[in-house]
């Protein structure tokens, strides 16, 4: 895997030169995987493993306080939350909800990413950021899933689209990663780690939208089998690429016009490399499956 060479500042303050050849030597890695697979836990691991190695996490506190100046990341308490608890309301109330959720889990994503790398590692010989998801699952994960479970509307997925697609060409150089490390769960085990967590706002979610997820993740990142689509019901001439499951296309023919390659919208995703990691079986307590699973990271990365 090799860093994308084409970046700009991160660093407000560093001088230009010092700047793009940090940006030539950065790596950029997603973490992604389905809910409470176990991602935060596996980068607390990688944070400890290097000091060479950042992680940006998820800002899930941003979403369940949406006033919220406090820091971004942690989880925090019934009454720390003052704010719209919109991850909340996602849950409670989805068709109302989704379309507002994914627009701001998007925005805070990439106002995340953006942010300087630290100083230390600014300095480091080979830096490599560790980002908890990125804005490709948000879209072809999450969103596309709600839009084909009709909690998106056409109208608002139209409008996701429009605005993502922006995002990603107005950044793009930020927002490309050098790679994806996929933490491969079942359903079952995310449902019985969502419980062990015990998120309030992810009380109701059920073993179905587990399942629907996971399929999304494994078209996407195992099966790599990318079905493009055309939402010809928008009616706005565009076309579109998402993660579909086979069956769904043959249920709704309508909107699955045409099969193609594997292929998504942003050309550095076709050819991305992907690490496919089986944490089904508890890591967080045993060294040796944290130590094994360090040592397939530290080969990816030298790949
Ligand atoms: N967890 C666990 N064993 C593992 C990995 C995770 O018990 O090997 C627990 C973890 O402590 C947390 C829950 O599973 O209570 C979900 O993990 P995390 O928040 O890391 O998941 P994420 O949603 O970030 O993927
Ligand atoms: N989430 C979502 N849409 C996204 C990203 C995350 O609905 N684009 C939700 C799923 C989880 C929570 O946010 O309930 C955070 O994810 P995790 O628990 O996997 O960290
Ligand atoms: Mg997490």
């Amino acid at each position: 895997m090799r860093p994308s060479a084409k970046r700009p500042c991160l660093g407000p303050a560093a001088p230009d030169s010092l700047n793009s050849s940090f940006q030539k030597r950065l790596t950029k890695v997603s973490i992604e995987g389905n809910i409470a697979a176990g991602k935060s836990t596996f980068v607390r691991l990688l944070e400890k493993y290097s000091e060479e190695w950042e992680v940006i996490p998820e800002p899930i506190a941003k979403w369940c306080n949406v006033q919220s100046t406090d820091s971004e990341y942690k989880e925090l308490t019934s009454s720390q939350k003052n704010g719209g608890n919109l991850l909340g309301m996602l849950y409670d109330k989805p068709t109302r909800w989704a379309y507002t959720f994914q627009t701001f889990a998007c925005l805070s994503r990439v106002k995340a990413q953006l942010k300087a790398a630290s100083a230390k590692l600014q300095e480091a010989e080979h830096p490599v950021q560790f980002y908890e998801r990125s804005v490709f699952s948000d879209r072809y994960v999450f969103a596309s899933n709600l839009f084909e479970s009709g909690c998106i509307n056409e109208t608002e997925w139209a409008i996701y689209q429009d605005l993502h697609t922006w995002f990603l060409t107005t950044f793009e150089s930020d927002m490309q990663l050098d790679g994806i490390i996929y933490l491969r769960t079942t359903p079952e085990k995310c449902m019985e780690r969502l419980q062990i967590r015990g998120r309030e706002e992810e009380q109701g979610v059920e073993l179905e939208y587990l399942e629907s997820l996971h399929h999304k993740h494994e078209t996407w990142l195992h099966e790599r089998t990318m079905k493009r689509i055309y939402l010809e019901e928008l009616n706005l001439g565009c076309s579109s690429y998402l993660p579909i499951p086979r069956q769904t296309c043959e249920r709704s023919p309508q909107i699955c016009l045409t099969w193609c390659q594997p292929w998504v919208d942003f050309d550095n995703l076709r050819e991305m490399p992907i690490l496919v990691l089986d944490v089904n079986e508890d890591f967080k307590n045993d060294k040796i499956k944290q130590e094994d699973l360090i040592d397939k990271v530290k080969a990816f990365l030298k790949s």
